[in-house]
Parts: C-alpha cells; sequence; structure tokens
C-alpha cells in the first residue's frame, strides 16, 4: 500500500499540470480520487489494515487527497485566468453609460456656430472683473442711478485703496477689453457666465450666462444688427422669426433697444410662453454709446457700431422647452439625460 501512495504521489501532480482543460483535469481527477480512483481504493483499504498500519499509512493517504484536491482547484483557476473555460457570447453586455451635454452647452455651441458663420469671432474674458470694466467704461459712473439695474457680489479687498473687483454682472465688460486691445473694424460675440445678487425664481438665477456681441467699424448701423439678429434666431429655432426692436435704456448705447422676437412656439397665435402676446423678449441692444469708445481710445466720429446682450438659459429654455431656469445647475441627472 505504501508502493501504491509513493507511485500516486510520482506521478498525480504531473498529470495535473499538463492538463489543458476542465475536462482533461476531470478525468486525472476521476482517475484518483473518483468511486473506482486509486487512492480512493488505499482509503478505502485502510479498514483491513493491522492498526500499525492503519496509523502510518491513514494519515499519508488523507493528506496526499487532500493535496490533490488542491492542486485540481488551482488547475481549475488557472484554466480560468486564462479563459479557456466556457464563454457565453450570447450573454447580455455590460450598458455603457455615455455622458449628455448640458442643454445651455448645446446652445451656446449652436450660436457659435450660426455667428462663426455670419463672418463672427468667438472670444471669452474673465469672470472677477475691475469695476471699471463692468461699469465705469461702460458710462455707469460710480453714484450713477443706472447701477442699480445690476446687483452686484463684490470681492474682498486687503485695502481700502486697493480698486474694487467683482464678479462681472454682464458679459459687457469684454467689450471694454476687446476694443482695448484691437482696431475696428471687427465682429465678435462673447458667451460667459454672469453673475448677479438677486433672488431666484423660475426665469431668474444668481448664476447665469449671457451671450454678448459687438460689430464695430465705420458704417455699421441698427440696420445691421437687425438683420445679422433675424438671421441668428431664425437659425437658432430653425424657423423664420421676425423681430422687433423697442426704445430701450442702457447707459452704454445710444439709442437701446429691446430685442423682441415672434414666439417660436405658437408664431405670433399667442401661447403660454409668450404669455398670449405672440412676442418673446430676448435681450438689450444698441449702438454703442460715444462715451464708450471715448473710454476705449476711440474716436466716436469715425467709428460706429452696435452691441447686444441676450440670456443664453433664456434662449435654451424656449428652444428646449426647459419650464424653470434653475433646472440647468440642478446637477438632476434626469434632466441632463434627456438631451
Ligand atoms: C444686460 O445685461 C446688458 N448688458 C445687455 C446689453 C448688451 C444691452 C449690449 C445693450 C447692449 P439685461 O440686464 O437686460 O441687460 O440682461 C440681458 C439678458 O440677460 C436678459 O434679457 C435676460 O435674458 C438675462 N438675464 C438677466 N438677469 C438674469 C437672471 N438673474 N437670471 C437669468 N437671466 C438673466
Amino acid at each position: 500500500m505504501i508502493m501504491t501512495i509513493n507511485e500516486i504521489e510520482h506521478s498525480v501532480f504531473a498529470e495535473i499540470h499538463n492538463t489543458h482543460t476542465a475536462k482533461e483535469l476531470e478525468e486525472v481527477r476521476a482517475r484518483y480520487l473518483g468511486r473506482k480512483g486509486t487512492l480512493t481504493s488505499v482509503l478505502r483499504g485502510l479498514a483491513e489494515l493491522s492498526l500499525e498500519d492503519r496509523r502510518e499509512i491513514g494519515p499519508r493517504a488523507q493528506a496526499l487527497r487532500d493535496r490533490i484536491e488542491e492542486a485540481c482547484e488551482d488547475r481549475l483557476q488557472d484554466f480560468e485566468a486564462t479563459s479557456e473555460t466556457f464563454f457565453d457570447v450570447s450573454f447580455p453586455g455590460k450598458k455603457i453609460t455615455v455622458g449628455h451635454h448640458n442643454p445651455l452647452s448645446l446652445l451656446i455651441q449652436d450660436t457659435e456656430d450660426i455667428f462663426l458663420s455670419l463672418g463672427f469671432s468667438v472670444v471669452d474674458g474673465p469672470e472677477v472683473e475691475t469695476e471699471f470694466n463692468n461699469f465705469d467704461a461702460l458710462n455707469i459712473p460710480a453714484n450713477h442711478p443706472a447701477r442699480e439695474m445690476w446687483d452686484t457680489f463684490w470681492l474682498k479687498r486687503a485695502h481700502n485703496t486697493e480698486p474694487r473687483k467683482l464678479l462681472r454682472t454682464h458679459t459687457s465688460p469684454v467689450q471694454i477689453r476687446y476694443m482695448q486691445t484691437h482696431e475696428p473694424p471687427f465682429r465678435i460675440i462673447v458667451p460667459g457666465t454672469t453673475y448677479r445678487y438677486e433672488a431666484t425664481d423660475a426665469r431668474h438665477e444668481m448664476q447665469f450666462s449671457q451671450i454678448e456681441g459687438l460689430a464695430v467699424g465705420e458704417t455699421v448701423t441698427l440696420a445691421n444688427f437687425k438683420s445679422i439678429i433675424t438671421a441668428f434666431f431664425s437659425r437658432l429655432f430653425a424657423q423664420k422669426v421676425e423681430i422687433r426692436l423697442r426704445p430701450s435704456y442702457f447707459p452704454f448705447v445710444e439709442p437701446g433697444v429691446e430685442v423682441d422676437a415672434t414666439c417660436p412656439r405658437c408664431h405670433k397665435r399667442g401661447c403660454e410662453l409668450c404669455t398670449f402676446t405672440g412676442w418673446l423678449e430676448l435681450g438689450g441692444a444698441g449702438m454703442v454709446h460715444p462715451h464708450v469708445f471715448d473710454a476705449v481710445g476711440y474716436n466716436p466720429n469715425t467709428i460706429q457700431g452696435f452691441a447686444f446682450g441676450v440670456g443664453a438659459e433664456r434662449l435654451a429654455m424656449i428652444k428646449y422647452g426647459i419650464p424653470d431656469i434653475r433646472l440647468f445647475r440642478s446637477s438632476d441627472l434626469r434632466f441632463i439625460q434627456q438631451f
């Protein structure tokens, strides 16, 4: 019996090692540990041995059985690691989750594409601005009542003598930055984030986005603006849109206008979106004020231009039928996944 155990020990581990499939491995295992296996017969035969022999052979045989089981288990894991086991190709795969663009990003991308095709460049500027660029150079001096049109987040200063900084309340300060460093003629748009210290509701946020436009040259007129903005809204809303300019006031333009477009949902028939007026108010515009040209060192007698500013969320809300501006930055996946 000792002889048999020695022989088994001598051959079994090499045989296990030489198997290449789970089926081959199972055959080797059965040869030694199956019902009629060699080692199983040894273990069965123990009962017939003398007590002394049993004490010597029994533990060796049992230990060998454990080692064979362990070796078979290890070999099986080798097969699994090298994928030699069965692989069911019809098993459903893992769904790959794909990110979605925020509708605000989609709106800004569309806007940029349209204006690029109309000969405009896309420009940006910082969200932390100087008081000069955000207000003074735009013809809104300190203590002027027009300042109250924009409730401002001011930044802390280390010393009272330092110039005050703020979170820009509109994208208009980029007009100043651009004109200080470029010569006309040019046409630019400036999409960007803006901040106002305001109560929020379905149409107002403290952090929102605007798209500024500025075209400057010797012969640029308000009629040019009307045709550009008509082309923009018509392409953005994928339909023919009419534009109406109503007199309004912004300190940095003269004349100033409010820009209305025909409601793209009801085509002027009247609906809830346009509060049954047929028209939507989409932003402000006008001819750049001579004081603004003075502030950047242009000659207002030879240079003229139009400027406009529209709310980007407002346009996205109209285009995509979004009922509440607070959804854009809500981080709610149920909202984002719809786009
Ligand atoms: C301005 O900010 C001017 N800078 C626009 C301008 C530029 C006029 C150039 C003339 C020439 P106003 O405050 O109206 O204007 O804001 C423009 C648009 O920004 C609004 O029509 C609105 O759509 C959007 N907007 C303003 N405040 C908020 C707010 N709190 N939340 C969301 N959108 C806002």
